[in-house]
C-alpha cells in the first residue's frame, strides 16, 4: 500500500491545521483565526482505501523573534526532513511576498515531492503565483483531488500506524491544545500568544480520571482575564475542557483548573512546558 509522511508547510494562518482536521476527520489540531496557532508538529493519520497518510502539521512559517519562535521554525525543519511528500500552502486571498516566492523556490530545489495548493479560493483570489491544486478547505473544494495526488507520490509502504489511530498526540495532549484552543477563540487579543496549558498530574482510576491543569500566564493582570468576570471564564472553560476530556477517556473526568504567572516562560525553558 502507499504509506508515508506528509509535512504542510506555509505561512501562519493558510490554513494547515484545518486541512489536516478535514483529510483525517477528527480535530487533531487547533484551528483558530489567529496568526502562529499551531506550535508542536503534530501528527494526523488518515486511512484510506490503499493508503495511510501520516500528515505533520507545523507552525506557521515566520520570523523568530524569541525561543518558543526558535523552537516553532525547528519543527518546521525537522518535519521537512520526515516528509516523504511536502504540502506547501498558500492562502489565496493574500498577496504573496518575495521571501514566500524564495521559500517555495528553495523548498521545489530541496523537496522532490512538493504540491503547491492555492487554499481558500472561496474568497477573493489575490495571491498571484502558479500552484498545482486549488482548493478550499472550508467549502471542501478538491480535497479529493488534493488526497490523490498525495497518495501519487507516496512511496510503498507497510501501514506504519494502526488502522484506528489519528493522531500519535496523548490524550493529555489534545486537551491542553483543546483548553488553549479555546482561551484563543475567548480572549481575542487581550492576551494574544502568552499562554501555555500543562497537565500537573493525572490519577486515571477504573471509572474515573482526576485531572488537575494549569493555564500558564505571563502578567498578573492576565490571571483575571483567564478567570473572567465571577470566575465565568474559567468556569466555562473547566466545563467544556471536561466535557472533550470525557469524550476522549470514555470515562468520567473531575478537571480542576489553575492559572499561574510566570512572566518569562516564553523564553525561559521551553521544555517545563512543552514548547
Ligand atoms: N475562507 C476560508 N477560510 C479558511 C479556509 N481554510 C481555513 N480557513 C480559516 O483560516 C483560519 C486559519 O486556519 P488554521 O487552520 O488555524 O491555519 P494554520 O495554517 O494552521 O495557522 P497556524 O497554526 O497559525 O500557522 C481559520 O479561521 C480557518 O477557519 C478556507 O478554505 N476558506
Ligand atoms: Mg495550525
Amino acid at each position: 500500500m502507499k504509506c508515508g509522511y506528509v509535512a504542510v508547510l506555509g505561512r501562519p494562518n493558510a490554513g494547515k491545521s484545518s486541512l489536516i482536521n478535514r483529510i483525517v476527520g477528527e480535530d487533531v489540531a487547533i484551528v483558530t483565526k489567529r496568526q502562529q496557532t499551531t506550535r508542536n508538529n503534530i501528527l494526523g493519520i488518515a486511512n484510506g482505501e490503499g493508503y495511510q497518510i501520516i500528515f505533520i502539521d507545523t507552525p506557521g512559517i515566520h520570523h523568530s523573534k524569541n525561543k518558543l519562535d526558535r523552537f516553532m521554525m525547528k519543527n518546521v525543519r525537522s518535519a521537512l526532513s520526515t516528509a516523504d511528500v511536502v504540502v506547501y500552502l498558500i492562502d489565496a486571498s493574500k498577496d504573496v511576498d518575495d521571501e514566500e516566492r524564495d521559500y517555495i523556490r528553495m523548498l521545489s530545489g530541496k523537496a522532490e515531492k512538493l504540491i503547491v495548493v492555492l487554499n481558500k479560493v472561496d474568497k477573493k483570489l489575490v495571491a498571484d503565483i502558479d500552484a498545482d491544486i486549488k482548493i478550499s478547505v472550508q467549502e471542501n473544494i478538491n480535497i479529493d483531488n488534493l488526497i490523490s495526488k498525495i497518495v501519487e507520490l507516496l512511496p510503498e509502504n507497510n501501514m506504519i500506524y494502526g488502522e484506528d489511530e489519528y493522531t500519535d498526540k496523548s490524550i493529555n495532549f489534545l486537551i491542553c491544545e483543546h483548553i488553549r484552543g479555546l482561551l484563543l477563540e475567548k480572549i481575542d487579543n487581550e492576551i494574544p500568544h502568552g499562554v501555555a496549558v500543562v497537565v500537573d498530574s493525572m490519577n486515571e482510576q477504573k471509572d474515573k480520571v482526576f485531572l488537575d491543569i494549569s493555564i500558564i500566564v505571563e502578567k498578573e493582570r492576565h490571571k483575571g482575564i483567564v478567570i473572567g468576570k465571577k470566575g465565568a471564564l474559567i468556569k466555562e472553560l473547566g466545563i467544556r475542557a471536561r466535557e472533550y476530556a470525557e469524550r476522549l477517556f470514555d470515562k468520567q473526568v473531575v478537571l480542576h483548573l489553575f492559572v499561574k504567572v510566570d512572566e518569562n516562560w516564553r523564553d525561559s525553558s521551553t521544555d517545563r512546558y512543552g514548547y
